[in-house]
């Protein structure tokens, strides 16, 4: 694959935030790349950017695009994507870290390149057995998602399809969700706001969603999941509810998604503890006994020595694979691949800021990962979805 030209540029993303976007040139035609950003972010992840700060990053980058121009790169399938890998790995060492987003957003890029050499679609660049994953869909925010000052702890309330067909799965949480808008209307009285990833905001408590969750998941044939990305309102010791009668410690928290559980049937419980409480996952782990699935998101950041941690210790059953979180497709897909041998399911997710970028589908089917956690409303969301709903007619021939 010829490098005819790259380019950076700042671009805006779901949030108005600024974030990059790369277009390549090559003999086969014009490819651009960008990279999303997330608000919940967990302590492990590597920086987005630069420690100077997204200018410098780019700077840094245009530098690396112009060595770049008329390079040539062998890249035969996913695994050639080392030698890009490498290749920025060395840039960096002599100029500088370029940082996850950025490099995020190059490999995606020249994945995007490669794949159109090879006179191949980019999910099919990879080796493993393709597989579409269930949707995983967030319906209400609370926490750091919502702007709402009255909204509940959890950060996500999701609806999860169990169907044979993808875009069957899409379609019933699409309506589940434009369900639960007449529900709230109904129940609240009041016009209703969307949140980051254009879930709809409430004034309602964890349980009284969970309670509406039940209801609307019951009529439309729905597993119930949540984020509850618990990192966000832990502070010295404490999960720190908003009703202050409600303040617990470790043990009372595992309790208390264990009640959950149980009362409102849970299929998904992410992040349910602080993001270094392995033993606190473990314990919740074991409890649960498989009933439910207890993923790793803020604890593992698709990190492979927190994801090996978790699992030899029993924390997880589940992870969260977000690219961007380790800055490496290349560091993502070893993620995949060990949770495949262990056992554990995968969820590939998008970020509460998000860009027009569809290839999230691809890298879903190509690695075959069990769920994608891609939102239900707005069009950097529908575009990944429709990725995974485009290559499902191609599989089906
Ligand atoms: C999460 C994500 C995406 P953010 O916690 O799972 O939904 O949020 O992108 O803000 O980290
Ligand atoms: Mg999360």
């Amino acid at each position: 694959m010829f490098i005819k030209e790259i380019k950076p540029r700042l671009i805006l993303n779901s949030r108005n935030e600024k974030t990059i976007e790369i277009i390549l040139k090559t003999y086969e035609g014009t490819f651009n790349s960008s990279a999303p950003s997330g608000r919940s972010k967990g302590r492990h992840e590597v920086p987005m950017y630069n420690a100077k700060g997204i200018e410098y990053s780019l700077k840094l980058m245009r530098l690396l695009c112009t060595k770049w121009k008329n390079k040539n790169f062998l890249i035969k399938n996913f695994e050639d994507m080392k030698i890009v890998e490498a290749e920025i790995r060395k840039f960096e060492h002599v100029f500088g870290r370029l940082g996850g987003n950025f490099v995020y957003a190059l490999e995606a890029v020249i994945l995007k390149a490669a794949a159109k050499d090879k006179k191949k679609e980019v999910w099919e660049m990879f080796s493993g057995k393709k597989k579409i994953g269930m949707p995983v869909g967030v319906v209400i925010e609370g926490g750091k998602h919502a702007h709402n000052p009255d909204k509940p702890d959890f950060q996500e309330f999701l609806f999860i399809p169990n169907e044979k067909r993808f875009s069957r799965a899409v379609t019933k949480m699409i309506r589940a969700y434009d369900k639960m808008a007449d529900v709230l209307k109904k129940k609240e009285m009041k016009f209703l706001r969307r949140g980051d990833e254009g879930a709809w905001e409430t004034g309602l408590s964890n349980e009284e969603v969970l309670e509406l969750m039940k209801e609307v998941g019951d009529e439309f044939g729905l597993r119930i999941g949540i984020d509850i990305a618990a990192s966000s309102f832990y502070k010295n010791g404490y999960y720190n509810y908003k009703n202050k009668r409600l303040i617990r410690d470790r043990q009372e928290q595992i309790d208390f998604i264990e009640r959950l559980i149980g009362k409102y049937k849970l299929f998904y419980v992410e992040d349910g503890l602080q993001e270094d409480d392995f033993a606190g996952f473990k314990e919740l782990n074991d409890d649960v006994k498989n009933r439910a699935l207890i993923v790793g998101d803020d604890l593992t950041t698709t990190n492979l020595l927190r994801v090996r941690t978790a699992v030899k210790n029993g924390a997880i059953n589940a992870v969260i694979i977000k690219p961007n979180q380790i800055g490496s497709l290349i560091e993502a897909a070893k993620v995949v691949e060990f949770c495949k041998k262990n056992n554990i399911k995968t969820i590939l997710s998008h970020r509460s800021g998000e860009t027009m970028d569809n290839i999230l589908g691809d890298l879903a089917v190509g690695w075959g990962v069990d769920f994608v956690k891609f939102g239900v409303h707005g069009r950097e969301r529908l575009v990944k979805l429709g990725r995974i709903m485009e290559i499902e007619n191609k599989l089906e021939g």
